[in-house]
């Protein structure tokens, strides 16, 4: 591996403007330009404009950056980083003139907020590259950007050569980590931190407290990491460098103290701050989310302050998020001293004490210096027009905060726990106020348990389209990954590459909405960002291996045509239950099974008429034939294993279905079976298709869906025998 020398041989020149020569030691392959443009067709986001000139140029002797503006520390790191990154993609050492990439970037005092000038571009040309960008950020999104015209070539590395302007439609664009479910250690935290900046992602929204733990340590309330945390948590070292390893990236980061309700971890350590006494821990079915704190207790609003202000302290983003979600009522109701507090002072329900909460706690972060933001819950009752609203259980909620004159930043649609496919949360749109919500139909269907709590999610069908002046209101949006069932080894694939298609949501003109285009697109993706980092694919091996030590290959292959169970419909299977969950192989089976898509497309166009796919159709079908006797035999022993053997039958029934169909195979038996099967397995897709519907249904074995049935349904013919 080529190590980074950088800076090898600064200098400065005087050529008018002041230059600062910075040249890279990553030394690439010298060789012909070759290849046909293709490169600018994995760019994701997509840019806002993007002209193709013809051809490549070789990158091969390695990149010398000249600065044609004085590059701060923050920008020269950014280099570094680049390099590193070029090095890692576009492979071994050669020699050759360097590219050379000019670089200027204007000052920005509005760097790392949601006012930052990220506007670039880019222009890249037979010997060199142009970089222009408005402030820091745009220097970095430009490097990611050309990093993604780079591609590696039996002659060497090239770049495409291409015009870009590129700007995007949202500033906030977010992901969510839920590190009080699992933790997450600083590593972690930082290879996500780093795929984050190469799809242009700006904030890190940090879950940091929910009922199973709070994760910063606190010196002013020591019992938080002493008992909260339950040992595992940042110290305050480990969250400024945290903070620190993203501004350099460009992202922000917003830490979120959820009260008053998610507060089972605070209230472990400080149980004089509860509305209701401390449940015992061990109670069989404990619902973690529901304890709360007293809001009229003196003591609480004291706790928060003093609290949010040595967290403010740690971050220094203009926004705190304060949480607000999913109070359950009866924790005040059922306070004798809180309901006749509600009554004195005329709140007639919970959610009116909650906005007078609300109101105090965004009072106190305002003279702190921060904004608030809260979940949607907390824009149920008036509170303050300032406050950021996050709707989350419906996009309704995007209509009525931004009548309401709040800003917004928007996650319903976007909740990746929900196990979906990247293609149904990308197809969701910020602006979309029916994107997300139960809708009338599936409540017929599938009526939910809990009535009382089912309205906020429900979709308003007549909900209007948003305004020019609510749109204004839209800051951006951000994706979330609950982690209650997402393991520290799980983490990268069950955020990439899903995040990365939500990436192009937030940034991307509102018209850029291929689906297989993007699906053609993630594969390369996820290519980039484990080259240069990211280790969803070697934890899910070490996973794999750790489940059938020495014989993982036969489940490996299954998860290449399952996907799991979506709408928290893991939260209704037979077996896994709980924690064993996250050692089944429902956990190394990815949302989005890429050799699955691959054939479901391939086999379209083969009825289309392009036989020519018979061959790699018959290879890949082959392959998962052939792999259930070889999972059966690796399932021997191993109960997680045994369990899903069903399905490998099934996966390989379709198989040789497929096969027959490919290889003209008469008969009528063989057919029979599969479309009963193919109808069995469409029908376990309904069951997870909502989430009442999860609630309903029998879900498959160990929570897997087959799928490759699009693609056998297609070579079986499009109607039933
Ligand atoms: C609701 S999303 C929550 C989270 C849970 C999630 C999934 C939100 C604001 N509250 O605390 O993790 O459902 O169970």
């Amino acid at each position: 591996m080529m190590q980074t020398v950088l800076p090898r041989r600064p200098g400065v020149f005087r050529l008018g403007a002041v230059r600062c020569v910075l040249l890279a030691g990553a030394v690439f392959a010298s060789g012909s330009v070759f290849g046909a443009a293709q490169a600018e067709e994995s760019l994701l986001p997509v840019p806002k404009s993007v002209s193709v000139s013809n051809g490549v140029a070789s990158i091969g002797g390695g990149v010398q950056i000249v600065w044609e503006t004085r590059p701060s520390p923050l920008l020269q790191r950014a280099a570094t980083r680049f390099v590193t990154r070029l090095t890692a993609i576009a492979g071994p050492a050669g020699h050759g003139a360097p590219y050379v990439l000019h670089v200027s970037a204007g000052a920005d005092r509005a760097y790392l907020s949601v006012d930052e000038k990220e506007h670039y571009t880019l222009t890249t040309a037979a010997g060199g590259a142009r970089l222009e960008a408005d402030g820091p950020a745009g220097v970095i999104h430009g490097l990611a950007t050309l990093l993604q015209l780079v591609r590696a070539t039996p002659e060497g590395a090239v770049v495409e050569r291409v015009h870009i302007d590129d700007a995007p439609r949202f500033a906030w664009r977010g992901l969510l980590l839920d590190v009080s479910r699992h933790f997450d250690t600083v590593e972690t935290v930082e290879r996500q931190l780093d795929a984050m900046e190469l799809v242009k992602l700006n904030v890190l929204h940090w879950h940091l407290s929910d009922g199973s733990g709070f994760r910063v340590e606190s010196r002013m309330f020591p019992k938080l990491q002493n008992v909260a945390s339950h040992g595992q948590y940042y110290t305050q070292a480990q969250v400024r460098e945290i903070v620190a390893y993203a501004a350099d990236r460009g992202i922000r980061v917003v830490p979120e103290i959820d009260v008053p309700g998610h507060a089972l971890a605070i209230l472990e350590a400080y149980p004089e701050l509860g509305a209701q006494p401390l449940p015992d821990l061990g109670t069989k079915g404990l619902n973690l989310n529901n304890a709360a704190l007293d809001p009229t207790n003196p003591q609480t609003l004291r706790f928060v302050r003093v609290l949010y202000g040595e967290m403010g302290g740690l971050f220094p983003d203009r926004y705190v998020h304060a949480g607000g979600d999913e109070v359950v009522s009866s924790q005040w109701t059922k306070n004798p001293a809180i309901a006749a507090y509600m009554k004195a002072h005329g709140f007639e329900t919970a959610a009116a004490l909650q906005a007078a909460f609300t109101a105090e706690v965004a009072k106190i972060l305002a003279a702190q210096g921060h904004v608030m933001m809260g979940w949607d819950e907390v824009s149920e009752a008036p509170i303050p027009k300032n406050v950021v609203v996050e709707p989350w259980r419906a996009s309704k909620w995007t209509g009525t905060a931004t009548r309401a004159g709040h800003p917004v930043v928007v996650s319903a649609g976007y909740y990746l726990d929900l196990l979906r496919p990247a293609s149904m949360h990308y197809a969701v749109d910020p602006f979309d106020t029916k994107a997300e919500g139960i809708t009338a139909e599936q409540l017929a269907k599938y009526p939910p348990k809990h009535p009382e709590f089912s309205m906020p999610f429900v979709m308003d069908e007549h909900a209007p389209p948003l305004d020019d002046g609510q749109k204004s209101l839209i800051m951006g949006a951000e994706g979330t990954l609950w982690a209650e069932m997402v393991s520290e080894p799980m983490l990268d694939a069950r955020l990439w590459p899903r995040m990365a298609a939500l990436a192009e949501r937030f940034w991307s003109a509102q018209d850029v909405r291929d689906v297989s285009d993007l699906e053609r697109r993630l594969p390369g993706v996820m290519t980039e960002l484990e080259a240069t980092g990211l280790q969803a694919s070697q934890h899910q091996e070490a996973m794999r291996e750790a489940m059938v030590p020495g014989h993982s290959g036969p489940l490996k292959v299954l998860t290449e045509a399952v996907v799991p169970v979506r709408n928290y419909a893991l939260n209704h299977l037979a077996a896994p239950t709980g924690e064993a969950m996250l050692s089944a192989p429902v956990a190394v089976s990815n949302p989005d099974a890429f050799a699955a898509i691959r054939f479901n497309a391939m086999a379209a166009r083969y009825v289309r008429g392009e036989a020519g796919l018979a061959g790699p159709l018959r290879e890949m079908l082959q392959r998962w034939a052939d792999n259930d006797p070889a999972f059966v035999a690796s399932a021997k022993g191993v109960p997680a294993l045994e369990a899903v053997v069903p399905v490998s039958h099934a996966v390989g029934l379709l198989s040789r279905a497929g096969l027959n169909v490919l290889n003209g195979r008469e008969g009528s038996a063989w057919r029979m079976d599969a479309e009963r099967l193919l109808q069995e397995q469409e029908q376990a897709f309904e069951g997870s298709a909502s989430m009442l519907a999860s609630a309903h249904s029998t879900q498959p074995p160990g929570g897997l869906l087959i799928a490759i049935l699009p693609g056998i349904r297609a070579l079986l013919g499009a109607h039933a025998p």
